[in-house]
């Protein structure tokens, strides 16, 4: 077989092949990322949660600018658990790859209550913010309770 034959074989299994995290040249990228989004989107999350919780004057605007960067971001993330992703610079627990069908029904159900308040905060309402707040933190919180290190 030719050298050129050879090769666009190879670079075509790599490409066909690839899962999701190979988007990231190293695991630390991967870390990295998924670190970094998460915290992009706890900053939103939070800030809607104050106007929530009473300790941030309720402003509808930037709630509902916050709770769609939330919402957005909170997409990113999951892409940057692949093999390999386990050992570094990060809490995540070894259960995330053990246990890969409930962490993905974990993360899936955080960004449906993401859109949710993502939604109600479209509404203006306080009251609607509140519900969903709520609901989307207890996603937030199970998945930290089950697979993040303390
Ligand atoms: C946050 C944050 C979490 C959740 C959780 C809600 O702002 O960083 O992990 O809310 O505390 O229970």
């Amino acid at each position: 077989m030719k050298r050129s034959t050879l090769f666009v074989l190879a670079a075509t299994v790599v490409a066909f092949s690839a899962p999701a995290s190979a988007q990231f040249a190293k695991a630390e990228d991967a870390i990295k990322y998924r670190k970094n989004a998460l915290f992009v989107m706890q900053q939103n999350f939070s800030r809607v949660a104050a106007m929530a919780a009473g300790k941030a004057p309720f402003d509808a605007k930037v709630a509902a600018d916050s709770a769609a960067v939330a919402e957005f971001v909170g997409k990113l993330p999951w892409a940057a658990f692949g093999e390999g992703t386990d050992k570094g610079d990060t809490r995540a627990k070894p259960e995330i790859w053990k246990e890969s069908a409930k962490f993905k029904e974990y993360a899936d159900k955080m960004q449906a209550e993401m859109s949710k308040l993502s939604a109600a905060a479209k509404t203006g309402s306080l009251d609607n913010i509140k519900t969903a707040v709520s609901a989307t933190g207890g996603t937030c919180k199970s998945c930290h309770d089950d697979f993040r290190k303390d």
